[in-house]
């Protein structure tokens, strides 16, 4: 064997070492900084190297909503909820980021080398985009929630995760829908798009075109790295504030329109007048206490931080009050950071608990001046009688009362 020979083996021997000891726990000398010991757990190199893992002993998960398991026998998806009770600060991570398809659908496995998308109709120069096309357009970065119309609680439920989990809140990245229309050139009484995504459904919703012009992105990043395929790999459309079915996911076209035109999605949404269109898809001012929250046990009487999120479809969260007395008296609650527009926003109370059983509640107010309303305010304007089952025929954005009892249990405290 030639020394040059030798010396690459004993390169190659080296680099291999210098490889697998990048994993913690796996150099055979302790090495400072870290000590062997019990704590000294194995990880696989993919975990430290290649793509982070949270620790083992953080355990908070998605949960099926509304009992129907996902993927289900057919390996379709439906609803999975955010474990709001564990959120801190206003950004759900993206793999606990909640999740909605509107009659079950495989998530698509799209090749974003091999995805269009397509704007035509009534423009002066229909345009196909690839991926590449997207990313050297003037982008733009934004925190928004998103919350499916069927986020609603009910008394059968215990945790916040079962009343509030099908919104979350990401910062997205992608170009704005007004830079493609503009480029595509609106014609004159186009006042509606229909954006429509991959799959056999569709998934595809009508948007008045001020909606459309004014701040939709066509997103193509979230919280720092490509969309999730869950989330709509590789393009998915943000209609900040609107009702969660028009944020389409696998985007691939929009055709530009001069009505409403009626599609899959309508078939939940058959009473809407489109007239009334862009107010009624709306998210009105909704908050929730996340800690304490029901199911959650509290260790005895002293101080707490009372803490949870506030968001509008109409802007920015202004204010936020909390009540300890079930909603007698309302304190000013801190909003802690900044109230993006149509955005999560994460609100604190310092709380001193006497021991003693009590109600919890909070109420948020945006900045066109929209207030949350309560319970019984949402069962009047649908006409629900007393003692007859809450069901309200658009969103719920009502207050969430949760009941915390002398010996520190928190309970859903709707009658
Ligand atoms: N193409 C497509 N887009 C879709 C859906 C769908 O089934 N297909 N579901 C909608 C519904 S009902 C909701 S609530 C939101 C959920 O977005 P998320 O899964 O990213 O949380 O996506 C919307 N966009
Ligand atoms: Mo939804």
């Amino acid at each position: 064997m030639s020394s040059k020979q030798s010396d690459r083996r004993e390169f190659l021997k080296r680099s291999v070492a210098l490889a697998s000891g990048l994993g913690l726990g796996a150099a055979t000398q302790p090495v400072l900084g870290q000590l062997p010991g019990p704590e000294a757990h194995q990880h696989g190199t993919d975990e430290i190297v290649a793509y982070g893992k949270r620790s083992r002993f953080v355990t908070s998960v998605r949960i099926p909503h509304g009992g129907r398991h996902s993927p289900d026998t057919f390996g379709l998806d439906f609803h999975i909820a955010a474990p709001l009770q564990d959120s801190v600060g206003v950004i759900t991570p993206s793999s606990l980021h909640y999740m909605g398809t509107t009659r079950g659908s495989f998530i698509p496995d799209i090749d974003p080398d091999k995805h269009h998308l397509m704007i035509h109709g009534m423009v002066d120069n229909p345009l196909v985009f690839t991926m590449a096309d997207l990313k050297r357009m003037p982008s733009v970065t934004r925190l928004h929630f998103i919350e499916c119309a069927g986020n609603r609680s009910s008394s059968r439920m215990t945790t916040v995760q079962e009343t509030h989990g099908m919104t979350s809140c990401a910062e997205w990245t992608g170009v704005l829908l007004s830079t493609l229309l503009k480029e595509a050139g609106v014609h004159e009484g186009a006042d509606w798009i229909v954006a429509e995504g991959v799959e056999e459904v569709k998934g595809a919703s009508s948007l008045p075109m001020t909606k459309a012009m004014d701040d939709c992105l066509v997103c193509y990043a979230m919280n720092g790295e490509a969309v999730r395929p869950q989330q709509g790999f590789p393009l998915r459309l943000l209609v900040p504030g609107f009702e969660g079915i028009f944020n389409v996911k696998w985007l691939r076209r929009i055709k530009v329109v001069d009505q409403y035109y009626m599609t899959y999605n309508d078939y939940g949404h058959l009473t809407q007048d489109p007239a009334n269109a862009a107010l009624g898809y709306q998210i009105g001012p909704k908050s929730v206490i996340t800690y304490p929250s029901g199911g959650q046990q509290l260790p005895g009487h002293g101080f707490y931080e009372v803490s949870g999120l506030a968001w509008s479809g109409g802007g920015a969260v202004s204010r936020v009050e909390v009540s300890t007395d079930g909603g007698r008296t309302w304190v000013d609650a801190e909003i802690r950071g900044t109230a993006h527009p149509m955005a999560h926003t994460r609100f604190t109370f310092q709380w001193n608990w006497d021991g003693t059983e009590c109600e919890l509640q909070s109420r948020c107010t945006d900045d066109v001046g929209q207030v949350q309303p309560s319970r019984a305010q949402v069962a009047e304007f649908w006409n629900i009688p007393a003692g007859q089952p809450f069901s309200v025929k658009g969103q719920d954005n009502s207050i969430q009362p949760w009941r915390v009892a002398s010996d520190g249990s928190v309970h859903n405290a709707i009658a």
